[in-house]
């Protein structure tokens, strides 16, 4: 059966959902101005950004994947949650048995008040710094140094964009539209071959360098967090609700498929649903479009 597009069918049977678990990635913050993954988003300067988030390209050129991290710390705090987040956190804390499991490292769901005990970070986050040496436990979960340390500072440059609400320091462009000066990210700045020594030290072990503290291809999610969820799971969830994700990153995308196969409905909240990993026949809802428009409209 070809899954529904229907609002009020979803409303009444999330009216009655006793346990939710909403299944977060890089689309919900998209309109926030924060990247995707894949598809066009996909590149950052000439580096494939999958390549980047692994380990063998930390041990390869720390400073390389350093200078990527510490663009996206600064990108993550320049701009701001959008309705998704505060629609979904709104609903986080109403519910009494809501579990959300987002992959991204951004902070935009704190930041749009989520209450904490209702959400897991699956990939960490970018403003956990951890040392990179086996034998040190060094973790740091909440630093938001921008730059961490002067090497990373990150370029920026001017732009002239137009303009998203009218203000009083607005400028008009030629065509008469109101414009005003924002900073973005200057790729016309060329990166900088980084030594070990310019990079942020560990502060215990005073020996190796610091780390961003999220979850690199090949490594294992939290083990605790993972046995935490695995218990909640363990009492059927009733949906799941799949919000700018591709499913092709595992294990994440297979807490959808655990829903389903346990008696529960999934509905998805996407751009372009078909170019992801989802096979079509998990989906009992399709909601294809943005997810700042779409999430407020169908979870009210
Ligand atoms: C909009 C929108 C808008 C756009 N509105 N929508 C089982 C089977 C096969 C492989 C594996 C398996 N189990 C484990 C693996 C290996 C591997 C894996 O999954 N590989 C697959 C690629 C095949 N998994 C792992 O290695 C994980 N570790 C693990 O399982 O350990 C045990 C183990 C190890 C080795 C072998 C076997 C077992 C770790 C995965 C860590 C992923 N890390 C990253 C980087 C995090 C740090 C960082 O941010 O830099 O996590 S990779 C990257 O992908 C990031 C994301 O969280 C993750 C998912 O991406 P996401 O969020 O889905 O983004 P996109 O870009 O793919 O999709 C965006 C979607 O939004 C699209 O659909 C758009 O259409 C949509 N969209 N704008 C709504 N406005």
């Amino acid at each position: 059966m070809s899954p529904s597009t229907d609002v009020a069918s979803f409303h009444t049977y999330l009216s009655s959902a006793r346990r939710i678990v909403a299944l977060c990635g890089a689309g919900l913050s998209a309109s926030s101005g924060l990247p995707t993954f894949r598809g066009a988003g996909g590149m950052w300067r000439n580096y494939d950004v999958m390549r980047l988030a692994t380990p063998e390209a930390f041990k390869r050129d720390p400073g390389l994947v350093w200078q990527f991290y510490s663009m996206r710390r600064h990108m993550a705090l320049q701009v701001t949650p959008n309705k998704a987040h505060y629609a979904l956190a709104e609903l986080a804390r109403k519910h009494p048995a809501f579990l959300t499991l987002t992959q991204n490292v951004d902070g935009l769901s704190v930041r749009a008040n989520h209450p904490n005990d209702s959400i897991r970070y699956l990939h960490g986050s970018l403003f956990a710094l951890r040392c990179s040496g086996y034998l040190c436990d060094y973790v740091d979960d909440q630093n938001f140094a921008d730059p961490i340390v002067p090497s990373l500072a990150v370029p920026m440059a001017k732009k002239t964009v137009e303009q998203r609400a009218p203000g009083p320091a607005s400028g008009q462009s030629d065509g008469g539209t109101p414009t005003e000066e924002t900073l973005v990210y200057d790729e016309s700045v060329e990166l900088q071959a980084l030594q070990l020594s310019d990079l942020p030290v560990c502060p215990k072990c005073q020996q190796n360098i610091l780390r961003p503290g999220v979850v690199w291809f090949g490594e294992n999610l939290d083990l605790d967090m993972m046995d935490g969820i695995e218990h909640w799971l363990e009492q059927p969830a009733d949906l799941c609700i799949v919000i700018g994700t591709s499913g092709l990153v595992y294990p994440a995308a297979g807490y959808a498929h655990r829903v389903k196969e346990l008696g529960g409905k999934v509905a998805i909240v996407d751009l372009d649903v078909s170019s992801g990993g989802w096979s079509s026949n998990i989906f009992d809802w399709v909601f294809e479009g943005d997810a700042t428009k779409i999430v407020p409209e169908i979870l009210k």
